[in-house]
């Protein structure tokens, strides 16, 4: 039995966290796919209160929430750490998480799902959030720094906002927009292992299209 299990979903940003943690730090792995239509009694038994993917499971161990299971990954496995050394870089990086998962995720969702003008409004204010992270990767490779980091694995959310109009709140990230964030995708675009752990554009394409039909 692998020591290691890894809950995910392929379309799911926060599974995708994960296995791009696990590849950065060089941690052998056993990958297994839910049907999140059809949640399997692992999911239900592991991760009782959300009932969402992804979930770590270590010795048996199981752990929910990408953001926690990134930490603990750093944390047991010294090897290639993610998180910064310095406690300062440490809580500013913990900082950006925050404003990644809790301000510009609930934006985007809610320009996602809403219509007319509080959707106008909502995509203004994911304009406005995607600025502030413009601003804050500016003079930098990459959001850790030199190399990618614990910020950059977080921040896998961004490629999501070059997805078509149908998929998401429209083409918000293009090079005219947001010149620093789109230079950031497109090299790590050209990284083996983000690649490894990137949804393909066509493929979310195709998968939304599908579940729309399904639900409409
Ligand atoms: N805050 C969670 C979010 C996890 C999440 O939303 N997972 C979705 C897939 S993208 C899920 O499992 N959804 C199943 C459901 O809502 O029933 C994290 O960071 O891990």
């Amino acid at each position: 039995m692998a020591e290691v299990k890894l809950f995910g979903f392929w379309a799911s940003p926060f599974s995708r966290r994960v296995e791009l943690a696990l590849k950065l730090k060089g941690i052998s792995y056993e990958y297994i796919e839910e049907d999140l239509s059809n949640k399997s009694p692992s999911v239900l038994k592991y991760n009782p209160i959300h009932k969402k993917v992804p979930i770590l499971v270590h010795k048996e161990k199981p752990l929910a929430e990408s953001l926690v299971i990134l930490e603990y990954l750093d944390e047991t496995w010294k090897s290639n750490p993610i998180l910064p050394q310095d406690p300062y870089e440490r809580a500013t990086a913990r900082f950006w998480r925050k404003f990644i998962d809790e301000m510009l995720l609930p934006t985007a969702t809610r320009a996602n799902r809403s219509t007319g003008k509080e959707q106008e409004q909502a995509k203004e204010e994911v304009h406005q959030q995607l600025k502030i992270l413009e601003d804050e990767l500016k003079g930098k490779e990459f959001f850790s720094g030199q190399r990618i980091g614990y910020l950059d694995i977080v921040a896998n959310i961004l490629f999501w906002f070059e997805y078509p109009e149908e998929v998401t709140v429209g083409k918000v990230l293009t090079p005219e927009k947001f010149p620093i964030i789109y230079e950031w995708i497109q090299k790590l675009k050209k990284v083996d292992v983000v690649n490894e752990c990137r949804v393909q554009k066509e493929k979310y394409q195709d998968f939304i299209k599908s579940i729309s039909v399904v639900k409409p």
